[in-house]
C-alpha cells in the first residue's frame, strides 16, 4: 500500500519531485501483482459471474433463494456426550459404556454419508459449520456424528475447492462431545486403491490427532488381510476400531449360499479376535430385509455377547426403517441414521421416524423429536442450496430393483445421474440389468468402493459394446477391457470370497502378472520427509503434516486444489449460493475470512465483453471501488 500511495501521489505524477533514482533502477518494478485473499475471492466471484461455477453440476438448476436459518443454540458449554465418556476411559471403556447403554444408540450420517448419497457428496463445510453448535448442544447423546472419510475427502479437495483437513479440525471445535467418525476404505485409507501401509499408519495417525475418534474400517473385498491392515493402522493411531463386515446378497434366503450366515460369522470371528473395539455390518447398498436382520444380527449377538454392535443401511428400497428396528430389537446397540429432510432413497432411514418409532419402549433413544424438527428444516432449506446436485432431479422415489442389482446406494444415484446425462433415462433398468450381469460375471462380489466401481465399469462396457454375459464370457481373450476390471483380475485390490473367476480371469489376464496375497504388502514405503521438502519447493512454506497426507493420498487433485487457492482464495469462506452461482448486482454481503476479520462486498457491474474477450467485474470491497478482469469463457 506504501508503495502504491507513492505511485499515485500527484508530486510524483507530475514529476515535480526528483525520481532520478527510480527511473535508474527499473528492476524496482519487477513486483509481484498484489494478491491479497480478499482480491483472489473478487476474482473468483467474478469468474463465477462470468462463466459460471467452478465445479461440474450434473443438473442445471440455481441455488434456492430461501436462506437456512439456524437454530439457537444456549450460551455457554455443551452438555456431556459420549466423546467425554472416551476421553476418560479410552476405546475399551467406551466400547463397554456402549454395550452396557440400555437404549437405542444411532449414529447420525448427515455430514457424511447422506450427503454423498443424495447430493453427489458436494455438502460444503461452510454449511456443516452453521449446523454443528446445534448438533454438539442437542443431539448429546448421539453415539457418533459421521463426518469425514469415504468419498468427502477427495471431493473437498477436487470439486469444493476447500482442505478436507479444515472441515475437521473446524468442527471439531463446534463439537467438542459427539464422536466423530470415518469411514476408513482399509488399505485404501479414503482412496480407490491400495496404499503403501506407512500410507495408511500415518493417514490414521493424523486423522486422530486432528480429532477424529472412530474408524469404520472396511475392505471392499471383505478381505481380511486388508481389513486388518486398517484396523491395526486406526488402533495403533490410537482410535476407536469399528470392523465393518460389507453384506450382500440375502441371509434369509436359502438359495443366496455364497454369503451366507457361516460366511459373516466366520469373519466377524477373524475380526473380534483382531481385537476390534465394536463390529459393524455395513448393508452398504441397503439389502438387510427384517428377517435378514433378525438372523444376522441375533446371532451376532448371541455369538458376542460382549461386543457393541452397529449397524449401517441405506433406505434405497424403503424398507430401512423396518430393517434397523428389526436390527436393534435382535440385540444391535447402534444403528445408523440421517435427519430426515436428508434421508430416505439412497440415503440412511430417517432419524425421526426411528426416533417416534422406539419412543416409550426399551430402546428409547433418548433424543427429542422436536430438535429432529429444527434440525430437519435447517437441512430441508440448505438442501435447497445445493440443488443442482440434488438426485430428486431425476430419481422420484425408492427402488426395491436394489435387491436384484445390489448397487451400493452413492453409486445407484452417480449411476442414475449418469444415464440420465447420457439420454438413457429411459434405460436405467438395462444399466441395472448389466450391473446385476457384470456382478456375476465377476464371480457375484461384495460391491463397495471400490470394487463396485469395478462392476459399473464392466456394467458400461457391456451397455456401450451391446454384449451379453454370455459373449463376454465367450470373447473374454479377445476383448479390451476397462483397464479397472484388468487390475481388479490381477488381484490389484485383493482377492474376492472364493476366488477369482475361472475361466474368465485367465482368458482376460493371459500372461499378465499376478498379486499375490496382500496387494499393500508389496508396494514400498512412502517418504514423507521427501515428499514434504518437495511440496515445499513447489508450493511455498506453508506445508502442514495434513497437507502432506492430502498430496499422499492423492497427488494430483492436491496439486490442483493448491493452484485453486492460490489464484481465486479461501472459496470455503462463501457461502454456498455464491460458491455456486456468484452474487447479483447490487447484491450485498459479507465475507468471514477469519474470526474478526470480515469483508463487506457488493457487485456493482459485468462489463462488456472487450476485445481481448474479457469482461471487466465491479465491486466495492469494504467502501473502496474494485476490479477484477475476467476471460469469458462462455
Ligand atoms: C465409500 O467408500 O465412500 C462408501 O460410502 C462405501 O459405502
Ligand atoms: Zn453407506
Amino acid at each position: 500500500p506504501f508503495l502504491q500511495n507513492v505511485l499515485s501521489n500527484d508530486q510524483f505524477l507530475y514529476g515535480t519531485v526528483d525520481t532520478q533514482f527510480i527511473d535508474e533502477n527499473p528492476d524496482l518494478f519487477n513486483l509481484k501483482p498484489v494478491q491479497n485473499r480478499a482480491q483472489k475471492l473478487l476474482h473468483y466471484l467474478g469468474h463465477v459471474m462470468v462463466n459460471g461455477p467452478t465445479t461440474p453440476i450434473p443438473v442445471k438448476a440455481k441455488p434456492s433463494s430461501i436462506d437456512p436459518v439456524i437454530p439457537l443454540v444456549p450460551m455457554g458449554e455443551p452438555p456431556v456426550g459420549f466423546r467425554d465418556v472416551l476421553l476418560r476411559e479410552g476405546p475399551e471403556g467406551f466400547a463397554r459404556a456402549v454395550r452396557a447403554h440400555p437404549g437405542l444408540l444411532l449414529m447420525d450420517t448427515t455430514f457424511r454419508d447422506a450427503h454423498q448419497s443424495l447430493l453427489a457428496t458436494r455438502v460444503r463445510t461452510h454449511d456443516l459449520k452453521q449446523i454443528a453448535p446445534f448438533v454438539s448442544h442437542n443431539f448429546n447423546n448421539l453415539f457418533s456424528v459421521e463426518n469425514w472419510g469415504g468419498a468427502t475427502f477427495d471431493v473437498a479437495m477436487r470439486f469444493l475447492c476447500e482442505c478436507p483437513w479444515k472441515r475437521l479440525q473446524e468442527l471439531r471445535t463446534l463439537m467438542p462431545n459427539v464422536p466423530f467418525q470415518m469411514l476408513l476404505r482399509g488399505a485404501n485409507a479414503v482412496g480407490y486403491t491400495n496404499y503403501p501401509d506407512n500410507a495408511v499408519h500415518k493417514f490414521c495417525e493424523v486423522a486422530k490427532e486432528n480429532g477424529m475418534d472412530i474408524f469404520r474400517v472396511f475392505d471392499s473385498l471383505n478381505y481380511l488381510p486388508n481389513m486388518l491392515l486398517g484396523m491395526e493402522a486406526a488402533g495403533a493411531a490410537g482410535g476407536v476400531v469399528e470392523a465393518a463386515i460389507s453384506y450382500t446378497g440375502d441371509v434369509a434366503d436359502p438359495m443366496r449360499q455364497k454369503y451366507s450366515l457361516d460366511y459373516y460369522l466366520n469373519l466377524a470371528d477373524e475380526l473380534v479376535k483382531a481385537g476390534t473395539h465394536i463390529l459393524c455390518i455395513k448393508d452398504m447398498a441397503g439389502l438387510l430385509k427384517p428377517e435378514g436382520s433378525r438372523i444376522l444380527i441375533g446371532a451376532l449377538r448371541d455369538r458376542f455377547p460382549e461386543m457393541p454392535i452397529h449397524v449401517h443401511t441405506h433406505d434405497t428400497a424403503g424398507a430401512g426403517v423396518a430393517a434397523m428396528l428389526a436390527c436393534a430389537e435382535a440385540g444391535a446397540d447402534i444403528v445408523d441414521v440421517a435427519v430426515d429432510s436428508m434421508s430416505g432413497m439412497t440415503s440412511q432411514p430417517s432419524m425421526g421416524a426411528i426416533v417416534a418409532c422406539t419412543n416409550g419402549t426399551k430402546l428409547n433413544t433418548g433424543i427429542s423429536l422436536d430438535k429432529v424438527y429444527d434440525y430437519s428444516e435447517y437441512w430441508e432449506v440448505t438442501r435447497g442450496l445445493y440443488a443442482c446436485f440434488d438426485c430428486t432431479a431425476t430419481m422420484k422415489s425408492g427402488n426395491s430393483d436394489v435387491y436384484e442389482n445390489e448397487i451400493p446406494g452413492g453409486q445407484y444415484t452417480n449411476l442414475h445421474f449418469q444415464a440420465h446425462s447420457m439420454g438413457l433415462g429411459n434405460k436405467f433398468k438395462e444399466v441395472k440389468k448389466s450391473y446385476t450381469e457384470a456382478n456375476k460375471l465377476l464371480g457375484d462380489l461384495i460391491k463397495v468402493t471400490p470394487s463396485s466401481k469395478i462392476v459399473g465399469d464392466l456394467a458400461q462396457f457391456m451397455v456401450q459394446n451391446s454384449l451379453t454375459r454370455a459373449e463376454v464370457e465367450e470373447r473374454a481373450d479377445e476383448l479390451s477391457f476397462p483397464l479397472s476390471v484388468v487390475e481388479f483380475l490381477q488381484g490389484h485390490i485383493g482377492i474376492p470370497h472364493g476366488g477369482f473367476p475361472e475361466p474368465f480371469r485367465s482368458k482376460v489376464l493371459k500372461n499378465l502378472s499376478r498379486v499375490d496375497g496382500r496387494p499393500g504388502a508389496s508396494l514400498p514405503a512412502m517418504d514423507f520427509e521427501a515428499m514434504e521438502k518437495q511440496l515445499r519447493e513447489t508450493h511455498d512454506d506453508d506445508i502442514t503434516p495434513e497437507d502432506v497426507m492430502s498430496a499422499a493420498m492423492y497427488p494430483k487433485v492436491f496439486q490442483e486444489f493448491r493452484e485453486f487457492t492460490k489464484n481465486f482464495g479461501p472459496v470455503d469462506c462463501l457461502n454456498t449460493r455464491l460458491f455456486l452461482d456468484g452474487p447479483k448486482i447490487a447484491e450485498e454481503f459479507e465475507v468471514e475470512l477469519e474470526r474478526g476479520k470480515t469483508l463487506h462486498i457488493k457487485a456493482l457491474a459485468l462489463g462488456d465483453l472487450n476485445k481481448a474477450g474479457q469482461r471487466e467485474v465491479f465491486f466495492e470491497l469494504n467502501g473502496q471501488l474494485r476490479s477484477v478482469l475476467v476471460k469469458d469463457t462462455v
